[in-house]
């Protein structure tokens, strides 16, 4: 069930991404079925950029957040496991025990740099990723699905490079191939899926071919598309505005019907579980 979520090869499935317990719950309440714990996401909240400065440590506290506050499917971005094969194990197992239901490793060299910032993106050398991925599968097995990511286009490394990795990858025991591109059209992706052939499931991260059409997708046989930052740059923008507008009327009478009533606030949350739980263990009847 959870493996479907996040891969499968009978239908698309879409991963909404999640910064923290709020966005996850805004994005159950919205329909999602699953969750990206996304690695930009998550560091812009925490006020870093997506450069491996927050460490695996404070990944995988939000990560508990979101999985406690959604009991969605999270798939987590590990970026580049952190360091060698070591700390992508490590990584694993701290992400199974908060309760993760996958991780993407990318096949960057730490520190990584965001795929769409500046044009150095070195790779990491096959063999050496490929023993990454052989010792995060040999310390987690099945219970947490482990996604390999291919930065090879992002590098402009081209199709060869990235259909050799991906066999490398499965080889090493992926469950899925995560292809990132920076194109504005998604000729790279499709023609990837074409090759491919579908070997494992494949995921994708249309946010700079944001334009393509769903059915181009389901027509490829891709198994997952990853919203991958669209909560957090829409708070971004709400923050923005607000900030904005309080700043220049010196008050928030204008403001209040455009954010979030404080009832909506209490809902998501369940604060009426906890006055039931209440009721029912500080004034048992
Ligand atoms: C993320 O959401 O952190 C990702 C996707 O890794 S991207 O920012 O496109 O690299
Ligand atoms: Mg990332």
């Amino acid at each position: 069930m959870l493996r479907a979520e996040i891969c499968s090869d009978r239908e698309l499935s879409f991963l909404m991404e999640a910064h923290d317990g709020l966005s996850g719950a805004i994005a159950k309440r919205a329909g999602f079925k699953g969750l990206w714990a996304s690695g930009l996401s998550i560091a812009c909240c925490l006020g870093y950029r997506d450069a491996n400065e927050a460490s695996w440590s404070q990944i995988v506290d939000v990560v508990e957040r979101i999985v406690d506050s959604t009991e969605l499917p999270v798939l987590v971005d590990g970026d580049g496991g952190f360091g060698n094969f070591n700390n992508a194990r490590l990584l694993a197992r701290k992400l199974r025990q908060r309760g993760a239901a996958g991780v993407a490793l990318e096949d960057s060299c730490f520190p990584k740099m965001n795929s769409f910032v500046g044009d150095r993106h070195p790779l990491a050398d096959i063999d050496e990723f490929s023993g990454r991925l052989r010792a995060v599968k040999d310390t987690v097995a099945d219970d947490l699905i482990l996604v390999a990511r291919i930065e090879a286009l992002i590098a402009g490394h081209g199709m060869e490079e990235a259909i050799l990795r991906a066999s490398a990858y499965a080889a090493a025991g992926a469950d899925a191939i995560l292809i990132h591109s920076r194109k504005s059209t998604a000729d790279e992706i499709l023609a990837f899926a074409s090759s491919w052939q579908n070997c494992l499931p494949v995921i994708i991260v249309p946010t700079k071919y944001y334009r393509t059409p769903i059915s181009k997708y389901r027509d490829a046989s891709i198994s997952t598309v990853i919203w991958a930052n669209h909560s957090m740059r829409a708070a971004i923008a709400a923050m923005r505005h607000v900030c904005g507008r309080i700043i220049a009327e010196e008050g928030i009478a204008s403001i209040e019907p455009d954010i979030a009533t404080l009832e909506e606030v209490f809902d998501l949350l369940r604060y009426d579980e906890l006055s039931r739980a209440e009721a029912r263990y500080l004034h048992p009847p």
